[in-house]
C-alpha cells in the first residue's frame, strides 16, 4: 500500500497524535516536518493547521479524521471502536478534549511559558494564574475518567487516549502543570504506563513549540 505522508512537526501536540496512531498500527509513514502554517500545509488545510495527511492522491486535513481514515485504511489494532456505545464514547473524549481542553492546556497555559507574549520573552504570569481553576478542574475529570480502568474509554487503547496523551507529556514540562499532574494519582499512574509503550518512547517531542513559519 501507499505509503502515508504526515505533514506536521513533532513538536506538535496534534502531529503526535497521529504519529502514535501509525506506531500503534505499525504503518509505515513518513512524516515531513514544516513550520506553523507553512505553504504546504496551507495546500491542504484551508486554515494551515498541522497536521496534513496525502495518500497517495488523497489529502485529508482535521487530526481526528485523518486517524479515522488510517484507521480503517490499515489492520488492526483498531483504535476506533466499533461498538456503538464505546464509539460514542470515543467521539466524546476526543471531542471534549479538542474543543476545551487543549484550549486550556496548551494554548493558553503552556504557551504562557513556550511562547509568552511577554515584554521580555518571560513567562506571562498573569495568564497562568488566571488559567490554574481550570487546568486544576480539567485534570480532576481526567483523572476520576480514568480511574476504573486506566483508559478513557472501556479496557482497549483508543484514540481517545492518543489524543490525549501527547498533551498530558506538554502539561507535565511547565512546574504548576506537573505539580497538578503529580496531585492525580489515576492520572499519573495512566500517563506513566502509556508513555512507558514503545510508540510514545519512538515519538518523544523536542522541547518547544514548532517554529513559525517565514513565508506566510
Ligand atoms: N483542529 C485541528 C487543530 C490542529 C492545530 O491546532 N494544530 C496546531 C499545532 S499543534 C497548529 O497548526 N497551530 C497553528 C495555528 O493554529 O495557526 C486538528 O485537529 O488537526
Amino acid at each position: 500500500m501507499t505509503t502515508p505522508e504526515i505533514i506536521g512537526s513533532t513538536r506538535s501536540t496534534y502531529t503526535h497524535a497521529i504519529r502514535l496512531v501509525c506506531e500503534e498500527k505499525r504503518i509505515d509513514y513518513k512524516l515531513t516536518e514544516c513550520p506553523l502554517r507553512a505553504p504546504e500545509l496551507y495546500a491542504i488545510h484551508p486554515f494551515g493547521k498541522m497536521p496534513v495527511l496525502r495518500h497517495g492522491d488523497f489529502e485529508l486535513f482535521e487530526s481526528k479524521a485523518i486517524a479515522g481514515y488510517l484507521d480503517r485504511s490499515f489492520p488492526a489494532p483498531y483504535l476506533f471502536p466499533d461498538d456503538l456505545r464505546l464509539a460514542a464514547l470515543t467521539e466524546q473524549w476526543i471531542s471534549l478534549v479538542n474543543t476545551l481542553m487543549d484550549h486550556t492546556l496548551i494554548r493558553t497555559y503552556l504557551f504562557a511559558y513556550i511562547a509568552p507574549n511577554t515584554a521580555d520573552g518571560g513567562p506571562d504570569r498573569a495568564t497562568i494564574d488566571a488559567i490554574m481553576p481550570a487546568l486544576q478542574a480539567q485534570i480532576e475529570v481526567l483523572d476520576k475518567a480514568v480511574a476504573p480502568r486506566g483508559y478513557l474509554v472501556g479496557s482497549d487503547l483508543t484514540f481517545a487516549d492518543l489524543n490525549l496523551l501527547p498533551i498530558l507529556h506538554r502539561v507535565r514540562q511547565a512546574p504548576e502543570g506537573a505539580s497538578v499532574l503529580a496531585a492525580a494519582p489515576h492520572l499519573t499512574r495512566y500517563y506513566e504506563q502509556h508513555a512507558a509503550r514503545p510508540s510514545f518512547q519512538r515519538t518523544l517531542p523536542p522541547a518547544g513549540p514548532p517554529r513559525r513559519s517565514q513565508t506566510s
